[in-house]
């Protein structure tokens, strides 16, 4: 058996997060998350032995078909974060309404907004796919916690993570301050510190867009991704190359490595406007991980974390990454 390298002194998340001085409820939620994805790593190994990846045969909140494995996902990540007396609401993906745990108590500040399996249609080709997180606090004094509450709490946002069920089983979170990556041992259901301090290049020369929407961009996105394209001889000076994994978390973890630029437009088209992207578990996550890196996130040419959703599942349009990518779209608006 290969020994594990001892680095960072061999930190475990639960060592990192009290090296943040992370509270023990917001400690117990993240702990939470590890174990939920633990146990979704384990169940995706063996989706192909047992059909899992398969269509579940109903159709999803978002007019989406659910494969079997999103379905599985949410139910092990509900299961999880019920049991957190300080867990008052939970938002997914996979189920169109605020989920209240019975364990709720009146004064829980934390209300937790996630996706469960990001990337789904990639199951069938055994392709990368994820689990999104997004921790908002409560806003004081606390009233009903329903969908108002939910919205008005957006601008409290405590943390986020993702993991990315790649070759490796990677989990990447902010309190805010600095991103710090995790790698999951398997045989003791741990997370590991990979790097404690990631941050984004302020330039790349890689950007990622579906491609197959050209037709349907808007005159700013079209004006970015043309002069991309350009290459050398373009206003850029320099070649560009494109990636599309068809699942945000593994598409937002390349900006982490190497940079660049990922872009969910609105599209000219009929129920395009607002992109495919969802606020609360999707754009919002994300943006506060690629900030936290140095990074920036917009929707048109607006901060990202200035948007206010209109309900739980609203979708935004989002372009994030490498500071001077962004900047260079927004300059187009
Ligand atoms: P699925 O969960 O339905 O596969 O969608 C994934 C996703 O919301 C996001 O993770 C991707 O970036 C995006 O959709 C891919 O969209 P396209 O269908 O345009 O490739």
């Amino acid at each position: 058996m290969l020994e594990r390298v001892q680095d960072a002194g061999d930190m475990t998340l639960g060592d990192w997060l009290d090296g943040q001085g992370t509270s023990p409820a917001l400690a117990g939620i993240l702990h939470h998350f590890a174990d939920a994805a633990d146990e979704i790593a384990a169940r995706l190994r063996h989706a192909h032995l047992h059909g899992e990846q398969q269509a579940a045969g109903q159709i999803n909140v978002q007019g989406e078909e659910q494969k079997q494995l999103d379905i599985i996902a949410h139910d092990i990540a509900v299961e999880h974060f019920s049991t957190l007396p300080q867990v008052a609401a939970l938002v997914s993906e996979e189920v169109p309404d605020l989920i209240v745990p019975e364990r709720a108590g009146p004064a829980a500040p934390f209300i937790l907004c996630f996706d469960p399996l990001d990337g789904s249609s990639n199951l069938e080709v055994n392709g990368a796919v994820g689990s999104i997180l997004s921790v908002l606090e409560r806003p004081l004094p606390y009233g009903a916690c329903d969908e108002a509450e939910v919205l008005a709490s957006v601008p409290n946002q405590r943390a986020a993570a993702y993991v990315l069920y790649g070759p490796a089983t990677l989990m990447v979170l902010t309190l805010g301050e600095t991103v710090a990556s995790f790698s999951l041992d398997e045989a003791t259901g741990t997370f590991h510190l990979v790097e404690s301090d990631l941050s984004i290049p302020e330039t790349a020369n890689e950007f990622s867009i579906n491609m197959a929407h050209q037709r349907f961009f808007t005159a700013p996105v079209a004006a970015y991704v043309e002069e991309c394209l350009a290459g050398e001889t373009g206003p850029r000076g320099k070649p560009f190359n494109m990636r599309w994994a068809a699942a945000m978390v593994a598409d937002v973890h390349r900006l982490f490595v190497r940079g660049g630029i990922f872009i969910y437009p609105a599209l000219d088209k009929p129920g395009g406007a607002k992109g495919k992207l969802r606020f609360l578990y999707e754009a919002h996550p994300m943006a506060m991980l690629v900030e936290a890196a140095g990074g920036r996130a917009i929707s048109g040419n607006k901060p990202l974390r200035d948007h206010r959703p209109e309900g739980l599942h609203a979708r935004v349009p989002v372009a994030l990454g490498s500071r001077e990518e962004v900047e260079r779209l927004a300059g187009h608006y």
